[in-house]
């Protein structure tokens, strides 16, 4: 009895204490003042493909057009400097932290830490483990729906061959969400066609030259492959030069499919080479900035604020690739 009511006034004492900080309890989500301006952390994840130079432009151009402060990091690749990153960025004191999480797992502490101090977290483009909750622990997801794009390749690589493929697949980053659910959604697409097989798979990190790299050792193991699955339009490309540098004619001899829509994937389709590439729309810059005001004026904001996705392949790839990134 007396040990409870001690731990009650110690956790009473401790949200005390958190109030007095202005700390959000740990059911809610941290406040966000309206302002003319804001000071925007944005944690990038890594600068090596154009997807994410793309996305960073894009959180750039907003913040320079609304006049706000952006305190940027580059985590290079890692997820502990991410986590760094993360914690420089609540000791700067910003209003808002834009997050694109390079794993799942390892940068759940960055939000909680966010969030404990007080400061608004929107995870952009990429999700965490799911023990960390929108609407909770941080405000939203900003982004696509990975899972839909794995089974959308899955659906046009069944169209295509009518149900009969040997799949290499390379996957992106080792636990990053969309290398999970890219997996996930194209399994769930081939399941219900038995001759579709996946006979290997294995992470090219979402680099053009490790796709290329894995994509060559694995081609020498699987000589029978019939198609690639990459998890991203870099990868597709490095494997485009694998098969090519094995005397493989891609696009006729092996089919490869990949996720993206960037500018040199767009024009591998026109040039026949890459056979589809689920779009999945890097320039979130503008939905998110849209987000932090609605939020400070105390509009709901939904759980998953979700893009809309488009599909390239030789039908409308040529008309894209002048104002792909
Ligand atoms: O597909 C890939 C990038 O997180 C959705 O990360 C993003 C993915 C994107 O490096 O090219």
């Amino acid at each position: 009895m007396k040990r409870d009511y001690l731990m009650i006034t110690a956790s009473l004492s401790l949200a005390a204490v958190a109030y007095m900080f202005g700390t959000a309890a740990a059911d809610e989500l941290p406040k966000l003042k309206e302002k003319k301006n804001y000071k925007v952390g944005f944690s990038q994840t890594e600068s090596n493909n154009p997807w994410r130079l793309a996305e960073t432009q894009s959180v750039k151009d907003e913040a320079a057009k609304r006049g706000d402060q952006l305190v940027y990091t580059d985590a290079a690749g890692s997820a502990a400097k991410q986590v760094a990153d993360v914690n420089s960025m609540i000791a700067q004191g910003v209003d808002v932290i834009l997050l694109a999480p390079r794993e799942e797992k390892p940068l759940v502490p960055a939000v909680m830490a966010a969030k404990k101090a007080g400061i608004l977290v929107i995870l952009l483009d990429r999700r965490v483990d799911p023990v960390a909750k929108p609407g909770v622990d941080y405000l939203t997801f900003i982004g696509s729906d990975f899972v839909d794009e794995g089974k959308r390749a899955a659906d046009w690589l069944a169209k295509k061959t009518n149900g009969k493929a040997t799949i290499i697949e390379l996957q992106g980053t080792t636990g990053s969400s969309p290398a999970n659910d890219r997996h996930t959604g194209f399994v769930e697409g081939i399941k219900d066609h038995p001759d579709m097989k996946i006979v290997a798979s294995q992470t090219g990190d979402f680099a053009r030259d490790k796709g290329r790299q894995v994509a060559e050792t694995l081609l020498q193991a699987h000589p029978d492959a019939t198609a690639i699955y990459a998890h991203n339009d870099e990868m597709a490309l490095g494997a485009i030069a694998a098969l090519e540098a094995a005397g493989k004619k891609p696009g006729s001899d092996v089919i490869v499919i990949s996720i993206d829509g960037e500018k040199d994937g767009l024009q591998a389709i026109a040039d026949g080479k890459l056979a589809c590439s689920v779009e999945c729309n890097p320039r979130l810059g503008k939905k998110a900035f849209e987000v932090i005001d609605k939020y400070a004026k105390g509009e709901k904001i939904p759980t998953w604020v979700k893009s809309d996705d488009r599909l390239f392949d030789d039908s409308n790839a040529k008309e894209n690739v002048a104002t792909a990134y």
